[in-house]
């Protein structure tokens, strides 16, 4: 089959299943929940699935701990459920792709169960075993590294007395990609398994991890009065990546399959074009997390600085233009959520009933009017907020908040500190994007049976906030996303193809404005009179003079206030 690239018009909707909609009135969403609401999906004018793990597991990451990728978690049913899946998505002439989580399985996987089983079993070396070092007699781990949840990136083991190595949870041991064998295992059991049923591809997680260096060495001390350190540098991007991900893409090519990988820390845009350039036949593309990271302090993944329009402008252009422009043949993703971020109505606009629906419509058209392929995480095109401040952290169920907090009260630094961990978690948390989605004002938000406790507690707001309101209310935010979506449709050159510019002087004379302004332009030599568009949002609560020049002779195509029909006239807040 001939390589082509299908997915750069696709329009992806996420769905993280235990919250999406449950069709068995359990605890839990599932596969049938999801058939259901297909329709409602196709609807908002998305045309492509990803679904967050729905394989065997123990749930301890909540799906990303995989147990056996050739099965489905009961709770969200069978391998004929996810069959069935893939196939009511392409009747519908909609595409599915599914998460491919290979960097690491559950503890509870066969093959890790045999490698932990003896020195000598034959999948010792599919994981990553190392003896211990001895420091004043002391037993230490083989290096200093954090986890990406907050605690030592290795774990003992009594039985065959070595360390493995987990960058995640502890019953997340990372596979040894460096045994051949069992990476041609892992390939043929993740992807080859679901390829083969007519799946369309993958989001591919975690995406520069699984090349690790030859050496473990410590990361230097970056966090001073502490051993543990983080060491992206010494995990990311590491020598075989490469390698490893062409032999995934000569899989890939077979089924002409669209892939997205999760490519954290890789600030150099030409160590990302490695993974993204069409040419080198790797990944279709991948999520950048530039402007999911503002504000974000460097050492502690969830305190939260400020940040100014000036740098979404900034993180904004960069992802906008740096694989694409000058010649350059990658391809980039448009998103503000997923099942790892705050809700973006939260983060970059404001939850407060003055300002929700139109602070989450002005941030739908900063999604759905760049350029690349767009995604949309589920509850997003309602405008679902992250949890009210007033809610206890027992609630937060995330082991990512679980083990940060514990992170924190272990540290011992007393009272102030908790509370700007709290504070933190309070807008950064996983949980607010893994709240059940709200669809009716009724019992349970019509996630489930009434009779029935949900796994998580739903949003205390799930009476204002709900699609069924919305979907008979021509105003609501899900209907500006099917607008913003629909008119990304009809101009394609310009929204998904088009050549990307900033408006105002960020750097200099315009460093402190509340709008982000950028206009989209028609690549095109020929055109006498190309087309262009210009997208103006107002990120503050505030009246905004527009100060981009030459609008004049525009028109208004879309506003988040329909009575605004004068291209030049001042932006109302959030507008
Ligand atoms: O996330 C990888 C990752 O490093 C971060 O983006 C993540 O949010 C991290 O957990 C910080 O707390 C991916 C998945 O998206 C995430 O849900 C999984 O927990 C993780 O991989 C492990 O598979």
């Amino acid at each position: 089959q001939k390589r082509t690239a299908w997915w750069k018009e696709a329009i992806v909707y996420q769905i993280w299943p235990k919250s999406f909609f449950s069709g068995n009135g359990s605890p839990t969403g599932d596969i049938k929940g999801i058939i259901s609401k297909l329709d409602y999906i196709k609807q908002l004018g998305a045309n492509t699935i990803w679904l967050s793990p729905h394989y065997s597991s123990p749930m301890i990451d909540e799906g990303y701990d995989i147990s056996d990728y050739e099965n489905v978690n009961p709770m969200f049913g069978t391998v004929a459920d996810a069959e069935q899946l893939i196939k009511e998505c392409h009747d519908r002439g909609m595409r599915i792709i599914f998460d491919l989580v290979i960097n690491h399985t559950s503890d509870q996987h066969k093959w890790f169960q045999e490698s932990r089983s003896s020195k000598t079993n034959p999948k010792r070396d599919w994981f990553i075993w190392r003896p211990a070092r001895y420091v004043d007699g002391k037993r230490m781990p083989p290096t200093n590294w954090l986890s990406c949840f907050n605690q030592s990136a290795w774990e003992w083991d009594e039985k065959t007395e070595e360390y493995y190595l987990h960058l995640f949870a502890i019953e997340q041991p990372d596979i040894n990609w460096r045994n051949d064998e069992c990476k041609k295992a892992l390939l043929e059991s993740s992807m080859e398994f679901w390829l083969s049923r007519g799946l369309d591809g993958f989001r591919v997680d975690t995406v520069n991890l699984y090349s690790k260096p030859e050496q473990f060495e410590d990361a230097p001390v970056t966090v001073p009065d502490t051993y543990l350190q983080p060491a992206f540098d010494q995990f990311c991007n590491g020598p075989e990546m490469h390698n490893y991900l062409r032999e995934m893409g000569d899989i890939l090519e077979k089924y002409d399959a669209m892939t997205v990988g999760e490519l954290g820390n890789t600030p150099d845009v030409k160590e990302v074009l490695k993974y993204v350039g069409f040419s080198r036949n790797e990944l279709s593309m991948v999520f950048q997390f530039e402007t999911m990271n503002l504000g974000r302090s460097q050492v502690d993944w969830y305190i939260q600085e400020p940040w100014s329009v000036a740098d979404l402008a900034k993180t904004t252009e960069m992802m906008q233009t740096a694989l694409t422009d000058s010649g350059r043949d990658g391809w980039q993703t448009s998103f503000l959520e997923n099942h790892d971020q705050g809700r973006s109505v939260s983060r970059f606009g404001n939850d407060s009933p003055e300002h929700r629906t139109t602070s989450a419509k002005m941030l739908s058209l900063l999604v759905s009017m760049a350029s690349g392929t767009m995604y949309v995480y589920q509850g997003q095109e309602l405008a679902m907020t992250n949890v009210p401040a007033s809610w206890d952290m027992k609630e937060y169920l995330d082991i990512g908040s679980i083990n940060y907090l514990k992170q924190v009260k272990d540290a011992n630094k007393g009272e102030a500190d908790m509370e700007r961990a709290k504070a933190a978690l309070r807008v950064l948390a996983r949980d607010h994007a893994r709240t059940p989605v709200q669809w009716t004002d009724g019992p349970n938000a019509g996630f489930t049976a009434e009779n029935v406790k949900p796994w998580m507690r739903i949003n205390d707001n799930f009476k204002e906030i709900n699609a069924a309101q919305q979907l008979q209310d021509k105003d609501s935010v899900y209907h500006f996303w099917q607008k913003a979506i629909a008119l990304r449709v009809q101009h394609p050159d310009l929204f998904v193809h088009g050549k990307f510019s900033l408006l105002l002087d960020y750097k200099g004379a315009d460093k402190d404005s509340k709008v982000l302004a950028f206009a989209k332009d028609v690549r095109t030599e020929t055109e006498v009179t190309p087309k262009r568009s210009v997208v103006l949002l107002n990120l503050s609560d505030a009246e905004q003079p527009i100060e981009v020049t030459g609008l004049e002779s525009g028109k208004v195509a879309l506003s988040t206030h329909h009575q605004s029909t004068d291209p030049v006239a001042p932006l109302s807040p959030y507008e």
